[in-house]
């Protein structure tokens, strides 16, 4: 209590959480332990949520989605040392993905940490994130806290999203400073995610090329859906009467079923377009880099709208760079089409044309019959499909090899920002965090579709998805392995071969033992019915899917990648 000569103080716990309130920030996820239980708990008792998981990965990679879905930065906070480098492995992916998220770290005392003379858990955190993030702060003194957390907020939304890691110094966590002042020190940041225009002629010189195109073709990447100007987006597509082709996880922006949706018919189109308008894409290793037989080995004219101007030009040349933000340079765009004709009807029709005859080809390889608890990738898939068609407002979170190019192939999407996958790494891990934080941040439900394999990276926050209730059911592509599940030993020797794990793993009796609802489905009516019920109750479920142990392809779709061995010994 004060008396009129002492001055009443406040501490950094208040500073952290009021300077993340203050900056929209409303869930933490992470893992409490030294030096930061207390401000976890402080947190809770000011309101915040905190989602505690049971390994940092699946914590960053939770706030990294919901960074994504909401525009807000996820943020994630760990214990220092080795739960940060767990922590740095979701801001990481973050940062590659272009989703907001911030990593704030404890860390041990920097006297000691720089003299390395042996601190608990002592590491010089902030250099070793650097190069995993857009960028890495010390917040040394408490006076420090409202411009430190909002300049990682601003720096997270701004130009292309990413990852900041924000270093808790231990001498800044222990600090206290007079009550008066500190609230002078506060405040709410104005305007967060300023436009960024793009310059008129830029926006000239692709409506002209579009204009005069014969085959044009509209590509959207996350970065559309990102941008979330849905209607825009559509009203620009439908005006100009271009075919789109979605990325992976700007599938639904649009609806798959759209009339102009080219993404059945990939590699006619890529190959057959000759002007391209990019949308919130890059022309990574996902696009060829541009080049080779996905697009036909010619140079394509690129029209690309990016808001990070290095972006342009990055693989191959781009006929019409556009740099500004997606919203305004779409309706820039949009303006100087006005009474442009449409896209050539030919082109279009005969995409439609294709489109019909692939979804023709496809269709009665997810209705095959195969023996009880000898599924394969395309009829366990029809049965997800035809569910999730009744529930649009599903998230899909999906990893693996094959678990996720068939998916990514069979189940459509009709709402923008329901599908979070592999992303721009390809990567095995996102799986609970994932649906942690999408389940989090959307309310709705979250379907996962994973790899047996790809499962096991994150697995043991199905614990955490029971523990909050949280309305995720996981669908494990069960075939025993990596790629397939029968693979033996190439040397003949008696220890399983690299790819296959234990035949016949029930994991729906690890969420039985975590109080959730397992089910075990050897055909795909069955799995039909319980992926349903299990939607409709909103009960964390795990459905472990049967498959023949011969399902699957070495690599799935991405065998290209890999490196066979040159000589035999
Ligand atoms: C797509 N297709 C369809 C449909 N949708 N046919 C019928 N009906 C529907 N609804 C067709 C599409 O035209 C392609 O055929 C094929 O199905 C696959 O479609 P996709 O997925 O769009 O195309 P593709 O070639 O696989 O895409 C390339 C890619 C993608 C690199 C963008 O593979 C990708 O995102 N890969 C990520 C892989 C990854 O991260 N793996 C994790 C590591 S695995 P064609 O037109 O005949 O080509 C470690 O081993
Ligand atoms: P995909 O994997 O779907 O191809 P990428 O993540 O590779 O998508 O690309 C997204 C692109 O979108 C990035 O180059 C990023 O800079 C850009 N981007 C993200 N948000 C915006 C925005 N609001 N305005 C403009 N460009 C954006
Ligand atoms: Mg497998």
């Amino acid at each position: 209590m004060s008396t009129d000569t002492e001055v009443e103080l406040t501490d950094s716990f208040y500073m952290i959480i009021e300077s993340l309130k203050r900056n929209g920030i409303q869930n933490i996820y992470g893992i409490p332990g030294i030096p930061v239980t207390a401000l976890i708990r402080s947190w809770q008792a000011d309101g915040g949520k905190f989602f505690a998981c049971r390994h940092e990965t699946n914590a960053a990679m939770a706030a990294g989605v919901a960074g994504y879905l909401t525009g807000v930065p996820g943020v994630c906070l760990t214990t220092p040392a080795p739960g940060f480098l767990n922590g740095l492995a979701g801001a990481a992916n973050a940062t590659t993905n272009g989703w907001p998220m911030i990593l704030l770290s404890g860390a041990a005392q920097r006297r000691n940490t720089d003299l390395q003379q042996g601190a608990f858990e002592e590491m010089d955190q902030l250099n070793a994130a650097r190069p995993h993030v857009k960028a890495a702060y010390r917040i040394n003194h408490i006076r420090d806290i409202p411009i430190g957390i909002t300049r990682a907020v601003r720096t997270a939304v701004s130009g292309r999203p990413g990852a900041v890691y924000v270093d808790l110094s231990h001498e800044m966590l222990t600090g206290t400073m007079p009550a008066e002042e500190a609230e002078k020190l506060l405040f709410t940041p104005v305007d967060l995610t300023p436009k960024q225009l793009p310059d008129p002629a830029s926006i000239q010189r692709a409506a002209d090329l579009l204009k005069g195109a014969k085959n044009p073709l509209i590509l959207l990447g996350k970065g559309a859906a990102y941008a979330k100007i849905d209607n825009e987006i559509k009203a620009l597509v439908e005006e100009t009467g271009i075919p789109f082709l979605p990325m992976s996880m700007a599938k639904g922006l649009l609806p798959d079923n759209h009339p102009q949706c080219a993404g059945a018919v990939r590699s006619f189109v890529l190959p057959g377009a000759d002007v391209v308008l990019i949308i919130g894409a890059r022309l990574n290793w996902l696009l060829g880099n541009g080049q080779g037989a996905t697009w036909g080995n010619q140079l394509k004219k690129f029209i690309q709208i990016d808001i990070l101007p290095q972006e342009i030009d990055s693989n191959v040349p781009i006929a019409a760079p556009i740099v500004g933000d997606i919203a305004s340079s779409v309706a820039a765009l949009r303006t100087a089409l006005k009474g442009a004709s449409k896209a050539p009807a030919e082109w279009l029709s005969a995409i439609s044309e294709r489109v019909a005859q692939s979804r023709e080809k496809l269709a009665p390889r997810l209705q095959v019959k195969t023996a009880p608890g000898m599924m394969n990738y395309q009829n366990s898939l029809g049965a997800i499909r035809g569910v999730l068609a009744k529930y649009p407002n599903t998230t899909l979170v999906n990893e693996g090899a094959n678990a996720l190019d068939n998916t990514r192939m069979i189940v459509d999407q009709y709402q923008p920002r329901r599908r979070i996958d592999s992303g721009t790494w390809g990567i095995m891990g996102i799986g609970m965090g994932a649906c942690i934080g999408s389940a989090v941040v959307t309310g709705d439900p979250v379907v996962a579709v994973e790899g047996d394999s790809a499962f096991g990276f994150s697995g043991m926050d199905v614990e955490t998805i029971v523990r909050y209730n949280l309305p995720v059911t996981i669908c494990i592509m069960n075939n025993g392995g990596i790629y397939k599940g029968n693979e033996a030993n190439a040397g003949g020797f008696a220890e399983p071969a690299p790819t296959a794990f234990t035949p016949g793993i029930r994991y729906d009796k690890m969420i039985d033992a975590f109080g959730g609802v397992g089910k075990n489905a050897t055909t795909p009516e069955e799995l039909a019915t319980m992926l349903e019920d299990s939607i409709k109750s909103r009960k964390p479920t795990l459905i472990n899917i049967v498959l023949d142990p011969d399902a699957g392809v070495e690599s799935g779709r991405i065998s290209g990648l890999n490196i066979e061995r040159k000589k035999k010994k």
